[in-house]
C-alpha cells in the first residue's frame, strides 16, 4: 500500500517538504503526501495578516510579520538552490527584499511545482497520536470552513508549524496599571502607530533590533530598549537608548535596574517566542529552546523518541529556506527508504549529544554561522538537493555583520553576490532609511 505521509503547516518548510518529494517524483514512485495548512494561503510568516489575537475562526493568528518588513539579513543567505531569485523575477534584483517580494518568490517556486492540490488550507491540525502496535499516527484536523472535524490515518508526520508565533511575553510588575500601550512583538503590525510617541523595548535580539528601527524610521519620538543579558551595541541614532533591564512601571514612568526611569507612551515586548505544539500529546512533542541543535532531533529533524515523526525548522535561524530545503530532502529521503536512521535510541541521542556540545563550544557569532553553515552542508551531501557553495553562503553573513556593525540604519543599502548565479546584485534605488514605501512594485524599480 502506498504509504501516507502528514505535513503540518505550508510555510517555507512544510513547502520545502512538498517541493522535495515533487522533485523525487518525476523519477520514482512517491508517497502520497497531505498538508495540513490552517491559514487560507501557504508561505507561513511571509503570508502577511493584518490580523492580531484571533483570526476569522476564532483560531490563534499565526503571523508574526508586520508592514514595512525587509529581510533582517542578505537573500543571498537564503537562496533556494534549486530556484534562483533571478530565475523568479527575470533579474538580480536588491538584497534585502521587503516581505512581499518574498512572499513572491517562496509562492514561485511551488506555484512551478504544481503543489497547491497537496494542501488543505484552512484546515488546523488539533491532534495526533500515535499506535505502537501499527507505528501509524492518527491525525485529527478541523476543517474550519466546513466546520468539519475527521481523523485520517498516516504513516509518517512532518512537524513544520514553525516556532516564532507563540509569544514568550513576561509580565513586570505594574503593567496591569500602565497608562499606554503593551504589545509583544507578535502582534506588532504598523509602525506608524508609534509615530511620535516615546517607544520602551524590551528585548535586544533581532525583533527588538527591526521593530526599534522600524519606529525610529516611522517617525517615533525616542527608543529606549531595555536589555537584561547585555545591549546590542551598535551606534544608534541620537533619540535611541539602550538601560539596563525593566523593573516595573509606575504609570507612564518606566524603572530601570540602575536606578534611572523614563516616560514612555507604549511598551513593545519583543522577548521571544515558545516552541508550542497544542496538538502534540506528551510523548511526541518536542521540548527546546531556541538553539542550533534542537533538543532531541537526530540530524536536527528526527525525533528520537519516534523516528516516524520529522521536525523541520525548529531550530534558531541563521540560515532559513535553504537549510528547510536541506531537512526536508533529508527527510523525504528516510522516508523513501534512501537514507537509514539507527534503529538504536542511544545512538540518536548521541547525535544530539554530539551537536550540542560542539555549539556549546564555540562563543560567537562567527562560530555560529558556520556551525550552521556545517550542518547544511552535512545534509545537502546526502541527498540530490543541488550542492552549492555554502561557504559563500556564510560569508554573506559574515560581512552582513560587519556592515551591521558599520552602520545599523544603513546595512540594507548594501549588496552581495548570489552563491547559486554568481551575479552580484544591484545596489537599490533608494536608502532603507528613505524608502517608506515597501510594495513590490517600488522595490522591483530598478
Ligand atoms: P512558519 O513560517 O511559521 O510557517 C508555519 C506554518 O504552519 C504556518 O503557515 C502556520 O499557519 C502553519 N500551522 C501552524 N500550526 C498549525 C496547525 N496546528 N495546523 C495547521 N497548520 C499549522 N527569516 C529569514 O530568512 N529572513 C528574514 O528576514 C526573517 N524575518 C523574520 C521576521 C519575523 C518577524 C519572524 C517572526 C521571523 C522571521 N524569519 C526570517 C524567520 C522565519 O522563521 C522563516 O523565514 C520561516 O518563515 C520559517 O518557516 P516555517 O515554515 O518553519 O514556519
Ligand atoms: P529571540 O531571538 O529569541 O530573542 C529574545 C530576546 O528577548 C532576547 O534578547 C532575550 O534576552 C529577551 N528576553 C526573553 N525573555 C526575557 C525576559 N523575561 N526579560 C527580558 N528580556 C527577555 O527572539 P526575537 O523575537 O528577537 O527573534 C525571533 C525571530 O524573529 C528571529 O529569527 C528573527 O528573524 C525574527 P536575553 O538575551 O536572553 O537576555
Amino acid at each position: 500500500m502506498t504509504q501516507r505521509v502528514a505535513v503540518i503547516g505550508a510555510g517555507p518548510s512544510g513547502l520545502a517538504q512538498l517541493r522535495a518529494f515533487q522533485s523525487a517524483g518525476e523519477a520514482t514512485p512517491i508517497p502520497e503526501v497531505v498538508c495540513f495548512e490552517k491559514q487560507t494561503n501557504w508561505g507561513g510568516l511571509w503570508n502577511y495578516s493584518w490580523r492580531t489575537g484571533t483570526d476569522e475562526y476564532g483560531e490563534p493568528v499565526h503571523g508574526s510579520m508586520y508592514r514595512y518588513l525587509w529581510t533582517n539579513g542578505p537573500k543571498e543567505g537564503l537562496e533556494f538552490a534549486d530556484y534562483s531569485f533571478e530565475e523568479h523575477f527575470g533579474k538580480q534584483i536588491a538584497s534585502y527584499p521587503p516581505r512581499a517580494v518574498m512572499f513572491d518568490y517562496i509562492e514561485g517556486r511551488v506555484k512551478k511545482a504544481g503543489i497547491r492540490d497537496w494542501i488543505r488550507f484552512s484546515t488546523v491540525v488539533r491532534s495526533v497520536t500515535h499506535d505502537p502496535a501499527t507505528d501509524q499516527f492518527t491525525v485529527t484536523v478541523h476543517d474550519l470552513q466546513a466546520d468539519r472535524v475527521y481523523s485520517e490515518v498516516f504513516d509518517w508526520v512532518v512537524v513544520a508549524s514553525g516556532h516564532f508565533s507563540t509569544p514568550n511575553a513576561p509580565e513586570f510588575p505594574g503593567f496591569d496599571r500602565f497608562a499606554g500601550r503593551i504589545v509583544h512583538a507578535h502582534d506588532f503590525r504598523d509602525a506608524c502607530e508609534f509615530t511620535g510617541k516615546d517607544v520602551l523595548i524590551v528585548g535586544t535580539s533581532y525583533s527588538a533590533e527591526d521593530i526599534g528601527s522600524q519606529c525610529w524610521k516611522y517617525g517615533c519620538k525616542s527608543v529606549t530598549v531595555s536589555y537584561r543579558t547585555a545591549p546590542m551595541g551598535f551606534a544608534w541614532p541620537d533619540n535611541w537608548a539602550e538601560v539596563p533591564l525593566l523593573t516595573h512601571v509606575d504609570g507612564r514612568t518606566a524603572h530601570f535596574r540602575d536606578g534611572t526611569s523614563r516616560d514612555v507612551d507604549a511598551i513593545i515586548l519583543c522577548t521571544g517566542y515558545r516552541h508550542y505544539f497544542p496538538f502534540l500529546p506528551d510523548g511526541l512533542r518536542l521540548k527546546t529552546a531556541n538553539r542550533l541543535a534542537a533538543a532531541d532531533l537526530y540530524k536536527g529533524v528526527v525525533y528520537v523518541h519516534n523516528p516516524r515523526l520529522i521536525y523541520l525548522g525548529m531550530q534558531d535561524q541563521w540560515f532559513t529556506f535553504n537549510m528547510f530545503d536541506a531537512q526536508a530532502w533529508y527527510a523525504r529521503d528516510i522516508i523513501l527508504g534512501r537514507i537509514a536512521v539507527p534503529a538504536d535510541t542511544q545512538a540518536l541521542l548521541a547525535d544530539v549529544a554530539e551537536r550540542e556540545a560542539r555549539e556549546d563550544a564555540g562563543n560567537d557569532t562567527k562560530y555560529a554561522i558556520k556551525y550552521q553553515g556545517d550542518y547544511v552542508k552535512e545534509l545537502i551531501a546526502e541527498t540530490d538537493y543541488p550542492s552549492f557553495d555554502v561557504d559563500g553562503a556564510c560569508a554573506a553573513f559574515y560581512e552582513w555583520k560587519h556592515h551591521k556593525a558599520h552602520d545599523i540604519m544603513g546595512f540594507r543599502d548594501q549588496s552581495y553576490r548570489s552563491v547559486m548565479t554568481g551575479t552580484m546584485a544591484p545596489a537599490h534605488h533608494t536608502p532603507w532609511r528613505e524608502a517608506l514605501d515597501d510594495s513590490m512594485e517600488t522595490y522591483l524599480r530598478n
